[in-house]
């Protein structure tokens, strides 16, 4: 690939979940991507990402950005951070993939949205659940027609896998379930069925090491007139643990899909029946019980580069992502009221 089409990406934030993010861009580098710099705050970390795969390193943002020729900007920090690096790149004219959830509060994800528009520079958030390969497949039977109008759903994120050994930070999360997990599953209910008029919320605290709400009930009406349940949960206490799995039920008018434990998904098609495992392969980086999650991260990354490279927006971009950001308040808001949301107020009221 010729130099001029090549693009050049630094990565900010050389954290845990951020070495998926890192062998991505490695892996796509045959695809014409160059990792060209890292940065963290912990100057230890970015070295060892550094030496790892073959970037520069810095442990300030502005710096980069000043000393490299970056082209797209991967930001995996934790939310806190997300505004000011994404105005940051901005700033110097630089693409920017921000990792969900897009930011602590709604009125921060416009901030994001707005100074992208402000800038013209391009943005999307690296929401990865829809890019899963279990997640493609679903959603390619549906689109054959085979169950027909999908028109009810359940879709469930319920675990009790220890996610705070690895993101010890969760525990300490005032909003924590919704605006971490079920933010990918209600991504998801979105991805299948369609954008949604109104909701309610059930929430539930049943962790005692946790400061934030553990388990979440969402019951949604969307446009298209179906109706779908989205759980999520920490609080889980199932063997086998289905961590980091998503089950789901789609019925629709000519059948439906079942995906269970194991990724085994299950069609029924106009009376006939098939079963298939819908499973990641395992990469030469990848290893269970993540390696779903890790492929993820391939395939979104990989899309990012592409609608960049072409100047089109990434099916998750900034504004899409807004819609997601939206069904998360409308959540924390049904719950506290104990009444029906309906998002696109929050749409128009901020
Ligand atoms: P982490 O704390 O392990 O890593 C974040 C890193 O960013 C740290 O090393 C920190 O030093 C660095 N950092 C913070 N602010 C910085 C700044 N201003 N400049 C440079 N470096 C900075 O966090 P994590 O668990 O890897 O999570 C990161 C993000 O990834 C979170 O938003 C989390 O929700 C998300 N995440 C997504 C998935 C998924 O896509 N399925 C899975 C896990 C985590
Ligand atoms: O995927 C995520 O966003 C992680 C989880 C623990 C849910 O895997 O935070």
């Amino acid at each position: 690939m010729p130099e001029s089409k090549r693009t050049r990406i630094g990565l900010i934030g050389c954290g845990f979940y951020a070495q998926n993010h890192l062998h991505a861009w490695s892996d796509l580098k045959a695809e014409g991507a160059d990792l060209v710099a890292v940065c963290d705050l912990d100057g230890a970390k970015a070295e060892a990402a550094a030496k790892q795969f073959g970037a520069k390193a810095y442990s300030d943002a502005r710096a980069m950005f000043t000393a490299e020729q970056i082209d797209l900007v991967d930001i995996t920090t934790q939310m806190n951070s997300h505004k000011a690096l994404a105005a940051l790149a901005a700033e110097h004219k630089v693409g920017a993939i921000v990792q969900k959830p897009f930011a602590p509060t709604w009125a921060d994800c416009i901030d994001i949205v707005e100074t992208a528009k402000r800038h013209g520079t391009w943005l999307a958030v690296h929401e990865n659940f829809r890019f899963a390969t279990g997640m493609r497949r679903v959603r390619a039977v549906i689109d054959s027609g085979a169950i027909g109008q999908p028109n009810w759903a359940r879709l469930g994120f319920r675990t009790g896998y220890d996610v705070f050994k690895g993101q010890p930070y969760l525990a300490e999360e005032k909003r924590l379930v919704i605006l971490d997990v079920g933010i990918h599953v209600l991504d998801l209910a979105r991805y299948f069925l369609g954008e949604v008029k109104h909701l309610t919320c059930e929430t539930q605290k049943r962790l005692p090491h946790v400061k934030g709400e553990d388990t979440a009930t969402v019951m949604m009406r969307h446009n298209s007139g179906a109706v779908s349940i989205v759980e999520s949960t920490y609080a889980a206490r199932k063997i086998p643990d289905a961590f980091p799995e998503t089950l789901l039920e789609i019925e629709g008018t000519e059948g439906s899909i079942v995906v269970g434990r194991g990724d085994k998904m299950q069609v029924t098609t106009q009376g006939i029946f098939f079963e298939e495992n819908i499973g990641s392969p395992l990469l030469s980086w990848t290893s269970r019980p993540w390696h779903n999650s890790q492929e993820a991260v391939l395939h979104t990354s990989r899309h990012m580069l592409n609608r960049f490279r072409a100047g089109d927006a990434a099916d998750t971009s900034g504004e899409d992502n807004l819609k997601t950001y939206a069904l998360v308040e409308a959540a924390y808001e049904a719950a506290a009221s104990g009444q029906s949301v309906k998002p696109p107020q929050w749409i128009a009221k901020n």
